[in-house]
């Protein structure tokens, strides 16, 4: 479905074994150092939710390319491969899609995240999001600001989301989870991940 221009929803793109192998990826890439942890926001704040980056690090919430000392886990090849799979299914033509950077973001039963714009990739390339586990409940905005109008989609386990075109601006966030929505049989018993694919468009 198309919920918006250049948005582009294919429930359950990812089979079982799929999501099966992306959940245990998740599971190394949170491992230290370098993994998992509460993003510091620009105001002083922390996110609710847990991230971990790939081939990029935002803290202190920009481009950088290490943290801590710790050196940020590479972006694989097989991921940005499945990035333009994504890209070519949901608009037929993957466009010469070269992702090298994510996000991946854990959500627990009480996570949420407010209504951002991502504004700090340098390439107007879509950005391809991967659901797994419980169901989030997805607010599709506007690109003018965070009030009205709004859609809210719930994002079910398998399913991919493609942001591209005139929606790659849009303000977007996770308003709930819906604990224990998520299926018993891909190693991840409670809580919902996320996986952004990116282009930084950084040389
Ligand atoms: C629309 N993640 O990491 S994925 C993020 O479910 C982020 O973890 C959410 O927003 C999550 O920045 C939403 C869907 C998504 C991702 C990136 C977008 C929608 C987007 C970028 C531009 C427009
Ligand atoms: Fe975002």
């Amino acid at each position: 479905t198309e919920p918006a221009p250049g948005v582009v929803h294919l429930p359950g793109w990812l089979d079982t074994a799929q999501q099966r192998e992306l959940v245990e990826a998740c599971r190394q890439w949170a491992r230290p150092p370098a993994g998992m942890r509460r993003i510091r926001m620009p105001g002083g704040g922390v996110m609710s939710v847990r991230t971990v980056c790939l081939g990029w690090h935002w803290e202190p919430y920009r481009y950088v390319r290490h943290v801590d000392g710790e050196r940020v886990k590479p972006f694989p090849d097989w991921l940005a491969d499945l990035g333009r799979r994504a890209v070519a299914d949901a608009y037929g033509d993957h466009g010469g899609y070269r992702p090298d950077v994510a996000l991946v973001n854990f959500y627990d039963a009480a996570a949420s995240m407010g209504l951002h714009q991502d504004r700090d990739e340098r390439s107007p390339a879509p950005v391809v999001s991967l659901s797994l586990g419980d169901t989030g409940i997805f607010r599709l905005g506007n690109t003018r600001g965070r009030g009205r109008p709004w859609q809210d989609l719930p994002l079910e386990s398998g399913d991919l989301l493609v942001f591209g075109g005139p929606s790659r601006m849009v303000y977007h966030g996770i308003t709930k989870i819906l604990p224990g929505t998520g299926p018993s049989d891909i190693g991840l018993t409670h809580g919902r991940l996320n996986i952004t694919l990116r282009e930084s468009g950084l040389p």
